[in-house]
C-alpha cells in the first residue's frame, strides 16, 4: 500500500439537539476527515474522534498540526504491507492517538478495498476473530437535559425508538435525581451514567446510592488520568466501573483489569491511536472475562462506519454508543445514513471497505477548511 496523497477537511455540521455532559455543550460536530489517496487510485477515509479540551488535550487544531507536520510525512515515507503496521511508524510521536486513529483509518479503508472485503471481514481477516456480528444490538447516549422531566421524556423517546440500552450523562447536581427517575421511568431495561470524570472519592456517599439502582455500569467516575483511585472506588461497590477517559491504549487496559479498577471498558479507536490498539484492547479484556462496548464521539457516518465495522466482534458483548444517523443529524454526511433495522437492530455495511456513500455536496457544506498533502 503505496500512500499518494493526503487530503484533510476541517468540519462543522450542526447537531439535532445540543449535547452537555459534565465537561461542556455541544452545538456542532466539529472535525478533521482525512481521505488518504494510494498509488493504485483507492481512496480511504478517516474521522478524528475528538470532542474538544473538555475531553482530551487533542483539539482540531493539534490534530491539523501533528498530521501535517508529523505524521503525514511518515505515512509518506514508505509503503504499508498492513494498516497494523501503523502504530509502529507513528509510535515517534508521543500522545496524539486521536490524530494517529484518523490516518490509520483510512489505511484500514484501503485496505479492505485492495482485499475486496467489507471493512468488517477485512478486520476479522486480520485479527483472527471468525465469529463476528451481522448487526448489532446499540445503545443511545443522552446528554444532560435542562430538566429531569426533559431527560425522562427523552428517555421514554430513545426507548421508542428501539434503543436497547440508555446511558444518561451525569454530574454533580442532579446526578441522583436524574438517575433515579430514569431508573423509574423505564424498569428492567439496561441503563448506564457517563460522569465524564465529574467526581472524586470524596463522592463515595453519592456514589454508594448509585449502587442501588441496578446500573449496567458507572462510566469514568473519577479522574480522566486516573487508574487506582478507581480500583478503591471499584471495591466499595457491586455497579461494574467502566473505564474511558483513563484508558489510553493497551498498556492502561492491562492495568486496569488486572488491579480491577474496572471490569468493562469502553472501547474508542480514536483515543486508544486506531484500530491496531483498540484490537488488542478488546482481546486482552476477552482473555481477563471482561466485556467491551464502542464508546463514540458523535461521528458523522464515516467514522460511525469505522466504529460499526470494530464493534462487530465477539467481545464487544453489551450495546455500543452507535447510534442511527437521525439521533445525530438532519442529514448525515454520509447518504443513505445508518438506521436500526425492523428489530431495532444497527446493520454492519456489507459493501467493500467502509461501505457507505458520501454526500459530496454536504461535505463541501460542512468544510471550513482544507488543504492537499503530496508524497
Ligand atoms: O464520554 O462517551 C463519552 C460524546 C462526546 C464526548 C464524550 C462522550 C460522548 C458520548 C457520545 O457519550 C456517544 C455517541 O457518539 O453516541
Ligand atoms: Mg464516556
Amino acid at each position: 500500500m503505496k500512500l499518494v496523497q493526503v487530503e484533510l477537511f476541517q468540519i462543522k455540521w450542526p447537531l439535532l439537539a445540543p449535547f452537555e455532559t459534565s465537561f461542556g455543550v455541544a452545538y456542532d460536530k466539529e472535525a478533521i476527515l482525512a481521505k488518504v489517496t494510494s498509488a493504485d487510485g483507492l481512496v480511504g477515509w478517516g474521522e478524528f474522534a475528538g470532542d474538544g479540551p473538555g475531553y482530551s488535550y487533542e483539539t482540531l487544531q493539534t490534530g491539523w498540526h501533528i498530521a501535517r507536520d508529523y505524521l503525514i510525512p511518515l505515512l509518506f515515507k514508505a509503503p504499508f504491507e498492513k494498516p497494523t503496521e501503523a502504530p509502529e511508524r507513528f509510535a515517534w510521536v508521543r500522545g496524539h492517538n486521536i490524530c494517529k486513529a484518523m490516518l490509520e483509518a483510512c489505511l484500514w479503508d484501503i485496505g479492505a478495498q485492495q482485499a475486496g472485503l467489507s471493512l468488517r471481514d477485512y478486520i476479522g481477516q486480520l485479527s483472527g476473530h471468525t465469529d463476528l456480528k451481522d448487526r448489532l444490538a446499540v445503545g443511545v447516549s443522552i446528554g444532560i437535559q435542562p430538566t429531569t422531566e426533559a431527560l425522562v421524556e427523552r428517555i421514554l423517546r430513545f426507548r421508542a425508538d428501539g434503543y436497547h440500552r440508555i446511558k444518561i450523562k451525569i454530574k454533580p447536581g442532579r446526578d441522583l435525581q436524574d438517575a433515579r427517575a430514569a431508573r423509574a421511568a423505564i424498569p428492567g431495561v439496561p441503563l448506564m451514567v457517563d460522569a465524564n470524570s465529574a467526581y472524586t472519592l470524596n463522592d463515595i456517599g453519592m456514589l454508594r446510592q448509585m449502587d442501588d439502582l441496578d446500573l449496567l455500569m458507572i462510566e469514568q467516575p473519577l479522574a480522566y488520568d486516573d487508574i487506582y483511585e478507581h480500583h478503591k472506588l471499584q471495591r466499595e461497590l457491586k455497579t461494574r466501573i467502566c473505564l474511558d477517559e483513563s484508558i489510553h491504549g493497551p498498556g492502561d487496559a492491562r492495568c486496569a483489569l488486572e488491579l480491577g479498577a474496572c471490569k468493562i471498558i469502553n472501547i474508542k479507536q480514536g483515543r486508544v491511536g486506531g484500530v491496531t490498539k483498540a484490537l488488542a484492547i478488546h482481546d486482552i479484556a476477552m482473555q481477563a472475562g471482561a466485556p467491551v462496548w464502542k464508546g463514540g464521539m458523535l461521528e458523522t457516518g464515516i467514522g460511525r462506519a469505522l466504529n460499526v465495522a470494530l464493534a462487530a466482534l465477539p467481545n464487544f458483548s453489551l450495546p455500543s454508543d452507535l447510534s442511527a444517523s437521525n439521533r445525530y443529524f438532519h442529514e448525515d454526511l454520509i447518504e443513505p445514513g445508518f438506521a436500526l433495522d425492523k428489530d431495532n437492530m444497527l446493520p454492519v455495511p456489507t459493501g467493500v471497505g467502509l461501505g457507505v456513500v458520501i454526500h459530496e455536496e454536504r461535505l463541501k457544506k460542512a468544510t471550513v477548511r482544507s488543504e492537499v498533502f503530496k508524497a
